[in-house]
């Protein structure tokens, strides 16, 4: 790779904090980070990207598999030979005049038997230094490999982070990953989406476990019982806020622990049950709408240590974003760097996609397991969107088929976190449709095979905290309220609790939703909670689209489902 990309040096990094130290001033002498006020915000630093690099680009995102067929209809397919040829060019010499980092590192806790290795080449210094924190990463990562040769190639250059020359090239045959032209999170910060969701989806196909779009949470009650669930939502769509919930009031004495805020891998441990590790080290997390109220303990992690990309800064060297704490300044700098003000401005402040990348062992919510080598027992998988209408607020699956069933028709609406239009409702499987590393309806196939290793499977729910009313707010508080609805998915996946049967699944009763103390009119949580017959005739008939992509390829017992579902509603409306 030295010799296709031709850095002027190559330097290996160690991960220690001499190392983090001195590429930290480099970074900051290059204009690439700014110092952030060390009063206010000690080791803190802000980012600005090129504006035209702000998102993942899913159009630019490419599955490179020996056939179209393996990428399946929901991936951009590019046959792997064009895909060296045509990003060998752009490497060819793409580091003359730079350094090319060689950054080992492990997804996973060291010496899990569920970690795998990469090694990503770069030479990007703002990556390297996201990867420090996103990963454990340097001699720890050399260590674990020792003599194997069984690590994932990841290939990084910036250019001139041209869009017309933007690539992220996955070949999983390889497990190797060629990303090129940008220098945003989800493209470049290759462990994260690149090898643990695409890579790591088609290792865990092949090798019988679950790479999954998927937050990890333990949630104590007052008497100690604890309770670990997996929740997959799309991008920006609530993953990293519920993972470290503080309950409401009303839920005194009960406490969430965060395992994992974004990626879950799972596999069937000895005991039978799924077990579900995080395999990152750190969050990249959404800025916009984090504050002391909606999530705490994510404003105490981001405190310090922390890198921040594309949000707005205060005349003392603070940060600030749409839906910050406090009355919103008069004076800041935008994400861009231009000035803004509160009476003339009409563009936001921060970016809508600005994030934060912060160690995970800031979070004062870490789940004591958080790195345990064998993973927490999932007892509940949750699957969510981000839905204006037809979605209640919960609804639990009749069985584990249907739960795929659940996840395969999952949609959402679009939001800044890719490139593209916000707020158009697509369907998004399992969180996963930027994510599958292969042919989704295989995705689907492998879901349903898992159940039969699994001795006692989790119970599977479907939630949505985004329905609005006519007006275009939001019907159910969320954030920590969502407590009301973790404790009866808790209570049912415990067996212990009542549930109102519906045609498409079982929702809470009357009574068995604590709504103690909860200050919204109840006809405003009969509307979050309702399930109307004609919404859902509606949205099961616009799967069958989705659905045919697939062809003979699509489990037919997912097909059968959406028609026994149809049919159920038609015999009520009889
Ligand atoms: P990615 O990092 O892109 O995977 O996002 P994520 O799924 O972790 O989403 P995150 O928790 O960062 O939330 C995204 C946005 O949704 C933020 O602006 C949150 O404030 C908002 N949000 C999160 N939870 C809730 C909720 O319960 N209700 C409402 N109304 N908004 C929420
Ligand atoms: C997402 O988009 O789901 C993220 C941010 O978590 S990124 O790392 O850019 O994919
Ligand atoms: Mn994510």
């Amino acid at each position: 790779m030295v010799a296709l990309c031709k850095p002027d040096q190559v330097v290996w990094v160690d991960g220690s904090e001499e190392e983090k130290d001195r590429l930290t001033q480099e970074a900051t002498q290059a204009g690439v980070l700014m110092p952030l006020n060390q009063d206010k915000l000690p080791g803190c630093y802000l980012h600005r990207s090129n504006p035209n690099d702000v998102a993942r680009v899913e159009q630019l995102t490419f599955i490179c598999t020996p056939t179209k067929d393996e990428a399946g209809p929901t991936n951009n397919w590019m046959a792997p030979k064009e895909a060296y040829d045509k990003l060998g060019k752009l490497f060819d010499g793409s580091m003359r005049g730079k350094t090319m980092y060689v950054v080992p590192y492990i997804m996973g806790p060291a010496s899990s038997p569920m970690s795998k290795v990469g090694v990503e080449l770069t030479d990007s210094i703002y990556v390297v230094l996201n990867m420090r924190i996103m990963a454990r990463m340097g001699t720890i990562a050399l260590k674990e490999l020792g003599d194997s040769n069984d690590f994932n190639r990841g290939l990084h250059s910036v250019l001139d982070c041209n869009p017309e020359r933007r690539f992220i090239c996955h070949f999983p045959q390889d497990n190797t990953i060629w990303s090129v032209g940008s220098g945003y999170g989800g493209n470049v910060l290759l462990g994260k989406k690149c090898l643990a969701l695409r890579i790591g989806s088609y290792l865990g196909r092949k090798e019988g476990w679950l790479a999954e779009h998927m937050l990890i949470l333990g949630v104590e009650s007052p008497e100690g019982e604890m309770t670990y669930v997996a929740a997959a939502f799309p991008s920006a769509c609530g993953k990293t806020n519920f993972a470290m919930m503080v309950p409401t009031n009303r839920f005194k004495g009960w406490k969430i622990y965060t395992v994992g805020d974004d990626i879950a891998w799972m596999k069937v441990g000895e005991d039978g049950r799924l077990r579900a590790i995080n395999p990152e080290f750190g969050y990249f997390g959404v800025a916009p709408g984090t504050n002391f109220k909606s999530n705490p303990n994510a404003m105490k992690t981001i405190s310090h240590d922390t890198i921040y990309t594309n949000v707005a800064m205060t005349p003392d060297g603070d940060v600030w974003w749409e839906g910050k704490d406090g009355d919103i300044p008069n004076e800041l700098t935008d994400w861009q760097g231009r000035p803004w003000t509160r009476k003339g401005s009409t563009e936001k402040a921060a970016h809508p996609n600005s994030r934060f990348t912060a160690p995970m062992r800031n979070n004062p919510a870490l789940s004591r397991f958080a790195e345990d080598p064998e993973g927490v027992p999932i007892s509940a998988i949750i699957f969510g969107g981000r839905r204006a209408t037809t979605i209640p607020l919960v609804i639990q699956a009749f069985n584990w088929t249907h739960g795929v069933f659940f996840g395969s028709a999952l949609g959402s609406e679009t939001t800044a976190a890719a490139a593209g239009k916000v707020g158009v409702v697509r369907r998004d499987p399992f969180a996963m449709l930027p994510f599958c590393g292969y042919n989704m309806a295989d995705y689907f196939a492998h879901w349903l095979e898992m159940q039969a290793f699994i001795t006692n499977p989790p119970k599977v729910f479907m939630v949505n905290w985004f329905r609005q009313d006519k007006n275009g707010n939001y019907l159910w508080p969320g954030f920590g309220e969502n407590m009301r609805v973790l404790k009866w998915i808790v209570d049912r996946a415990r067996l212990r609790v009542g549930g109102q049967e519906t045609p498409f699944g079982w929702v809470p009763r009357a009574g068995d939703l604590d709504l103690s103390g909860l200050h919204i009119p109840h006809e405003q949580v009969d509307a979050a909670t309702e399930i109307d017959l004609d919404e859902w005739k509606a949205e099961l008939e616009s799967h069958a689209e989705f659905y045919e992509k697939f062809g003979d390829r699509l489990p037919k017992v997912l097909e059968l489902q959406r028609e026994m579902f149809l049919a159920r509603i038609d015999a009520l409306k009889k």
